[in-house]
C-alpha cells in the first residue's frame, strides 16, 4: 500500500495562479474539516485523503451535470455487470482526466508537499484477478471519456486480490486490506438498499383474480447496500457511476442468543450474510466455497437488476420498453444468473407474460465470453441451485424447455439437443451458465478475432447453429489515458512535441509517427525515454529484490497471471538454455539481458505455484553466478498489480506473449506493452494476431504452432519425446532443472515437473521450444542493431492506436447496445 511505487505524474496543463490557490484552499479545508488533521503534522496519507477529496469535488460537479443531462434527454444507457473491476489507484487518473494534475502539484508544492509522494499513498483497488477485471476498468473509463452513459455494477469486496509475498521463492498469500485507511472516492448510499433472497421453497398460489402464480418463500434475506464511485472521463466530458454492492445482514444480532450468553453464535447469521462481499474469488475447491461464489453471483446480479428496474420505473410507466432504454452487458458468465433473475422480476414481481418478458430479456442482455478453456466454463450443480435459488431453477427449466422445443422443431437430433441444453447431464446434472447467458442474449461476443472465430467453430458451434448467428467479435482495447499518458508521461511529452497535442484526444494520430521512425534524432529521443523508465525500474528492482541490474541491458518482460497455458515455463526453460549456452561460452558475445517476471498464481493452483518457485530458484542461481559477468539477470517482482504494471510497462524492451495458440482469448498486456514501444515475441494467439497485422511482421517476433496446428497435433496425440530428442538445448535445460541444478538443497524438487512434461505436455511447451529459442536469438540480433531496434519500437507505438478501448466501446455501442456516444 504505502510502498515505493510513485508514479511520475505529469500534467500537460498550465493552470492559473487563482486555480492553484483555490485548489490549495480546498485541500486545506478537507485536511482540517474532514480528515481532522493539522497541516504542520499531517502525514502523506492525510494529504492523500485531503487531495482526493478536493479532486472528488470537481468530479461531483461534472457528475451532477452529466446525470442531469442524460435524464433530461432520456438517453439510453449501458449497465456493465462484472464481478470484477481491477481499478488500481484513482488519484492520478482523476486528476489527469479533470486536467488538474499541474494544479494539484502546484497547490501541494505551496504547502511543502510532493504530489508524487501523496499519490503513492493510495491503496490499489484490486477488485479483480486479471485481464477480465482490468478490461472492465478500462471500459468504464472509456465510456465516460467518449460519452456513453453507463453504470458499472459489481461487488465492493472488503478484501480484494491477495497480496503476494515471495519467501524462499514460494508464493504466500496475505489478505489485502485496501479499505483499512478509508476510501475517499466512494459515497455510501444508505438509502439504496435491496433485499436479496436465498433458499426456501416455491409454492403455486391462487391470487385474488383466480389466476395461479408461483410464490417464492425465501429462507434467508440479505441486504445489498450501494456504494458509488464517480468514474471521470477524459477532459471531464462525462462522469459515470461505478455502483458496488456490499452485503449487510437484515438483523445485526440475534439479541436473545446474545443475552443468553452466546455472544459469538448471536452473530453467526450476520457473518454468513456479510461473507458475501468479504473476498474476491473465494477458493472453490470446497463445496462451501462454491456455494459462496454462487451466492456472490446472485447477490450482485439481483441487486443490480432491481436497481435497473427501479430506475427505469421512476421514468417510464412500464417495463415493456426496458431494452430501448438500457443495455445490460454480462462480463463473462459470472452475472449470467441475471437472465433467470430478470425473468423472475418481470414475470413474478411485475406480472408480465412469459413471452413478452423473454423478448425484453433477450433484447436487454448481451454476453461477453473471455475463455474457451473447458475447465473455466462455469457450471453449477442442479441440487445446489435448487437449494439456493429454487425459483430460478424452475425458470431455467422453463427457458430450457422452450429453447429445446425450438431446436427440435428446427430439426435437431438428440445429440445436438444434449449439446445445446442448458443442463449438462454427463457427470451429474449441472447448469451451463455460458449456455444460459447465450440463450438470454441478443449478441454474444468474443474478445479478439481469433477467439470469436474459435467460439463459433468449437465451444458454441452448436448453440450458434440453433440460435441463429448471434456471435460477433469485439477485440479488446485499453485506455490510453492510464496506459500511455499517465504511466509514461515522458514518452507522452515526446509524442506531443513531435506530432502535436491532438494525439491526446485521437489515438489514430499516432500514425503520424510512422515517418519519424526514419528520423534518427526522434529514435534517440524515444530510446532516451525508455532509458529513464528503465532507471526507475532498476531502483525498484533493487529495493524489492535486492538485485542490481544494468539499465543498458535488454529488459525482457513477462507480466501476467501465472497459468500453464500462458507458458511462463517456456520462458523459464529458455532462460536456462541461455544460461547453459553462456556458461559454455563465457567469453562469447552475449547481449546483456534482464528477464523480468511478475504475476500471481491462484492460491490452490499448485502447478502455477511450482512454476513461480522455479522462476525464483533459477533467478537465485543465475544472479549469483560470476561466470556470466552480469550479462544475464532474472528478477521475479513480487505482488504484481496495476501500479506495478504502470512502472514496468514503460521500461519494457521485449514483451512476452507466448501462450499456446488458441488458448489466450485476447490479452491486453500485449497491447499496453506494444503501445509503449516494446517489441513483442509471441505466438499467433488472441490479439497478438491483430497486433501482428498492424505493426507488420518486421516489427514483431512471431513463432510457434498456429491454433490450427495445435489442434492437429492434439488430434494426432502429441508425443514430446521426439522434440526433446531433436533438441540438445531443450534437453540440456530440462536435465539441469530435473537434476537439481537450481534446487541443490532439494535436488528432486522439479523432477516431477519435468517428468510431467515428458508424459503429457498439454500446452506444447516442448513443441514450440526450438522456434522460441531461435526467435530469441533474432531478438538479440536486432537489439545489437540499435537503429533497427528503435525503428521497430517507434513503429509499434505508431501502429497500435486501434487498440484504444475507446474504439472497442464505439463498436459495442453501435453493434450491440444501440447507444450513441456523445
Ligand atoms: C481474460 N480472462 C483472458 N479471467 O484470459 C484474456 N476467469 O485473454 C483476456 O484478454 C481478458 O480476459 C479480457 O478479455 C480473465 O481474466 C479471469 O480473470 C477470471 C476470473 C474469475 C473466473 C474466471
Amino acid at each position: 500500500m504505502n510502498d515505493s511505487l510513485s508514479p511520475a505524474l505529469s500534467g500537460i496543463e498550465t493552470p492559473s495562479a487563482a486555480a492553484v490557490q483555490d485548489f490549495r484552499k480546498n485541500i486545506l479545508a478537507k485536511l482540517i474539516y474532514q480528515v481532522g488533521g493539522r497541516p504542520e503534522r499531517a502525514s502523506a496519507r492525510d494529504w492523500f485523503i485531503a487531495t482526493a477529496l478536493a479532486a472528488r469535488d470537481h468530479a461531483v460537479d461534472d457528475w451532477r451535470r452529466t446525470n442531469d443531462e442524460t435524464r433530461a434527454e432520456d438517453r439510453k444507457g449501458v449497465c456493465y455487470l462484472s464481478m470484477e473491476f481491477l481499478i488500481g489507484r484513482l488519484l492520478s487518473d482523476a486528476l489527469g482526466n479533470l486536467g488538474l494534475t499541474e494544479t494539484a502539484r502546484q497547490a501541494l508544492a505551496g504547502l511543502g508537499v510532493d504530489l508524487e509522494e501523496v499519490a503513492g499513498q493510495e491503496a490499489d483497488a484490486a477488485l479483480g484477478n486479471g485481464g477480465l477485471g482490468r478490461l472492465a476498468a478500462c471500459f468504464m473509463e472509456s465510456m465516460a471519456s467518449i460519452g456513453v452513459p453507463a453504470y458499472g455494477y459489481g461487488i465492493r469486496y472488503e478484501n480484494g486480490l491477495f497480496r503476494q509475498i515471495i519467501a524462499g521463492g514460494i508464493q504466500h498469500e496475505v489478505p489485502e486490506d485496501w479499505l483499512a485507511l478509508g476510501n475517499p472516492w466512494e459515497f455510501e448510499r444508505s438509502s439504496l438498499v435491496y433485499e436479496i433472497r436465498f433458499g426456501g421453497h416455491v409454492r403455486s398460489e391462487v391470487s385474488v383474480d383466480g389466476s395461479t402464480r408461483m410464490v417464492w418463500h425465501a429462507g434467508e434475506i440479505v441486504n445489498a447496500l450501494a456504494y458509488d464511485t464517480p468514474v471521470v472521463g477524459w477532459r471531464g466530458k462525462r462522469v459515470n457511476t461505478l455502483r458496488l454492492w456490499s452485503a449487510r445482514a437484515t438483523d445485526p444480532l440475534q439479541l436473545s442468543d446474545f443475552n443468553r450468553g452466546d455472544h459469538v453464535g448471536a452473530q453467526a447469521a450476520r457473518m454468513r450474510a456479510e461473507a458475501i462481499s468479504r473476498v474476491l474469488y473465494p477458493g472453490d475447491e470446497t463445496e462451501s466455497g462454491q456455494e459462496l461464489r454462487l451466492r456472490q453471483e446472485y447477490f450482485f446480479a439481483s441487486a443490480s437488476l432491481q436497481d435497473i428496474i427501479r430506475r427505469h420505473l421512476s421514468r417510464h410507466p412500464s417495463l415493456e420498453n426496458l431494452a430501448d432504454r438500457v443495455a445490460v452487458q454480462l462480463n463473462d458468465t459470472h452475472p449470467a444468473i441475471g437472465v433467470a433473475e430478470l425473468m423472475r422480476l418481470l414475470v413474478d414481481v411485475h406480472g408480465m407474460e412469459w413471452d413478452a418478458a423473454w423478448a425484453v430479456t433477450q433484447a436487454t442482455f448481451s454476453y461477453t465470453n473471455h475463455t474457451l478453456l473447458p475447465e473455466a466454463l462455469e457450471t453449477w450443480p442442479v441440487p445446489m441451485m435448487e437449494r439456493m435459488l429454487p425459483r430460478h431453477m424452475q425458470i431455467i427449466y422453463l427457458i430450457n424447455a422452450r429453447h429445446l422445443d425450438r431446436a427440435r422443431s428446427g430439426g435437431a437430433d438428440d445429440q445436438l439437443l444434449a449439446s445445446v441444453s442448458l443442463i449438462d447431464e454427463r457427470h451429474g446434472r449441472r447448469v451451463r451458465m455460458g449456455h444460459l447467458a447465450f440463450v438470454g442474449s441478443h449478441r454474444i461476443n468474443g474478445v479478439s478475432a481469433l477467439h470469436s472465430q474459435l467460439m463459433q467453430d468449437t465451444v458454441f458451434a452448436d448453440l450458434n447453429k440453433v440460435c441463429g448467428d448471434r456471435i460477433t467479435n469485439k477485440t479488446n482495447g485499453i485506455t490510453f489515458r492510464r496506459w500511455l499518458h499517465r504511466a509514461n508521461p515522458g514518452l507522452t511529452r515526446l509524442l506531443v512535441d513531435a506530432i502535436g497535442p491532438a494525439v491526446l484526444d485521437d489515438p489514430d494520430r499516432l500514425a503520424d509517427l510512422v515517418p519519424l521512425a526514419e528520423d534518427s534524432s526522434f529514435r534517440q529521443g524515444f530510446a532516451a525515454q525508455r532509458r529513464e523508465a528503465k532507471e526507475r525500474l532498476v531502483h525498484l528492482i533493487a529495493a524489492r529484490n535486492g538485485l542490481r541490474v544494468d539499465p543498458e541491458a535488454l529488459f525482457d518482460v513477462q507480466i501476467k497471471r501465472i497459468h500453464e497455458y500462458k507458458r511462463q515455463l517456456l520462458n523459464v526453460i529458455q532462460t536456462v538454455a541461455l544460461y547453459n549456452a553462456m556458461r559454455a561460452r563465457p567469453t562469447g558475445h552475449w547481449v546483456p539481458r534482464v528477464k523480468i517476471f511478475a504475476g500471481k498464481a491462484a492460491p490452490s493452483y499448485h502447478q502455477a505455484k511450482l512454476i513461480i518457485r522455479l522462476a525464483n530458484d533459477v533467478a537465485a542461481t543465475i544472479n549469483d553466478d560470476p561466470t556470466l559477468r552480469g550479462l544475464l539477470k532474472v528478477a521475479f517482482l513480487p505482488n504484481y498489480n496495476v501500479s506495478l504494471a504502470e512502472m514496468i510497462i514503460p521500461a519494457a524492451d521485449l514483451s512476452e506473449q507466448i501462450s499456446t495458440a488458441g488458448l489466450e482469448a485476447s490479452g491486453t498486456g500485449n497491447m499496453k506493452l506494444a503501445l509503449n514501444g516494446a517489441l513483442t515475441i509471441g505466438t499467433l494467439d488472441g490479439a497478438n494476431v491483430e497486433i501482428d497485422e498492424r505493426v507488420g511482421r518486421d516489427n514483431i517476433f512471431i513463432f510457434g504452432l498456429t491454433a490450427e496446428e495445435v489442434a492437429a497435433r492434439k488430434r494426432m496425440g502429441y508425443d514430446p519425446r521426439a522434440a526433446i530428442t531433436a533438441s540438445p538445448e531443450l534437453r540440456g535445460a530440462l536435465d539441469a532443472i530435473a537434476s537439481g541444478v537450481f534446487s541443490p538443497g532439494e535436488p528432486d524438487r522439479y523432477r516431477g515437473l519435468v517428468e510431467g512434461l515428458l508424459r503429457d505436455d498439454r500446452y506444447l511447451v516442448t513443441a514450440d521450444f526450438d522456434a522460441y529459442h531461435a526467435r530469441q536469438r533474432d531478438v538479440a540480433d536486432r537489439w545489437s542493431q540499435p537503429d533497427a531496434w528503435w525503428r521497430s519500437a517507434v513503429l509499434n507505438t505508431a501502429q497500435v492506436g486501434w487498440f484504444s478501448s475507446d474504439r472497442t466501446i464505439r463498436e459495442y455501442a453501435e453493434d450491440i447496445w444501440g447507444v450513441v456516444p456523445r
